[in-house]
């Protein structure tokens, strides 16, 4: 069987995406690149006692920062500021987008929202973790990028995907022309085409949800989760989203983490996990929403804004969102 490698991928539908010159063939080569580096050092961690556990200092999101979250966002800032072709990047990791000053990134087309290693709290269990990412075009016109280039609603994505370090290292990302999954075989260092076209099935069986905080539910998530259990559905919650996501994703399923009377907004964050997974969820046939609106269509107002997220196989979604 011909194997097609992310590489070639990318530069064969090249043409799908208008006034391609290639700058985001190049920023998808620079998240591959990053990704393979990630991916080794999260599967040495085990090994390399510098590398496990926390650094001891919180990120802004107040969380208890892991060391590997450290490197991961160093990693993939340097991989997105050697491009040129990226202006700046928001990252879970930073309070404030960080701006790239060459002069070649100054002319940069594109900005990245990312989070750099989403569940990081199991780096420690051995549990699969993932990189979250979504391309925006640039839209301030003057010398400075400004906060209104980061606070796009996510329908103005041009590319979404995420890195799943699981028991293989996968990246599945979109340009709006489907979703695409590549498997790293690590004997050649490359990533192949392993899941073409991906599909969500519009009804699934899996739930995946902290039921841990059933009772701050409203009474619709309540009532749905009580649903679930009627239909002896399966409770599938590994606590790392990009790994929740992506087994419902091929296998049917919703993924949601609501808003409580303590935390209305929920915990996940719409610029870098609600956005660039709504946007893939859509792409593969799925649906997102916040319980009251379409993801995609929230207009963000500061860059770590939370929100309740409901994702994944279309009929779940539409379901709890009306209960
Ligand atoms: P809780 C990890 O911190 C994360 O952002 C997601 O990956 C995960 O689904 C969720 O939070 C787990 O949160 O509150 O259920 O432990």
């Amino acid at each position: 069987m011909r194997i097609t490698t992310l590489s070639e991928f990318i530069l064969d539908r090249q043409h799908e995406f208008p006034h391609a010159t290639g700058e985001l063939s190049r920023i998808l080569g620079a998240v591959e690149l990053a990704a393979k580096v990630v991916s080794r050092e999260v599967n040495k961690a085990g090994l390399a006692e510098d590398i496990l556990g926390a650094m001891g200092n919180e990120n802004v999101q107040g969380e208890q920062q892991q060391k590997l979250d450290v490197v991961a966002n160093e990693l993939f800032m340097n991989a997105m500021k050697g491009q040129g072709e990226v202006a700046g990047v928001a990252s879970e990791e930073d309070e404030h987008y960080v701006v790239f000053e060459t002069e070649r990134a100054r002319q940069g087309k594109y900005i990245v929202t990312m989070d750099p290693l989403d569940g990081s709290s199991n780096i420690d269990v051995n549990v699969s973790i993932g990189t979250i990412f979504s391309i925006y075009r640039r839209v301030s016109t003057g010398e400075h990028l400004m906060p209104e280039d980061f606070l796009q609603p996510g329908t103005a994505q041009v590319a979404a995907g995420y890195v799943i370090y699981g028991s293989s290292t996968m990246l599945v990302y979109t340009t709006g022309h489907g979703v695409n999954g590549f498997t790293l075989d690590p004997s050649i260092g490359t990533f192949c085409l392993s899941h073409p076209d991906m599909k969500t099935p519009e009804q699934g069986k899996i739930y995946s949800v902290n039921e841990g905080n059933y009772n701050d539910f409203s009474e619709g998530v309540r009532a749905y989760i009580d649903a679930c259990k009627e239909r002896r559905y399966s409770a599938r919650y590994i606590g790392s989203l990009v790994a929740d996501f992506h087994r419902n994703l091929l296998k049917g399923g919703i993924y949601f983490y609501p808003g409580t009377t303590k935390a209305p907004n929920g915990k996940l964050r719409l610029l870098y996990e609600g956005n660039p997974l709504a946007f893939l969820v859509e792409q593969a046939g799925g649906l997102a929403s916040d319980g009251t609106r379409r993801i995609l269509e929230i207009r963000p107002e500061e860059l770590h804004q939370r929100c309740p997220l409901f994702i994944g196989s279309k009929a779940m979604v539409e379901e709890v969102v009306k209960a």
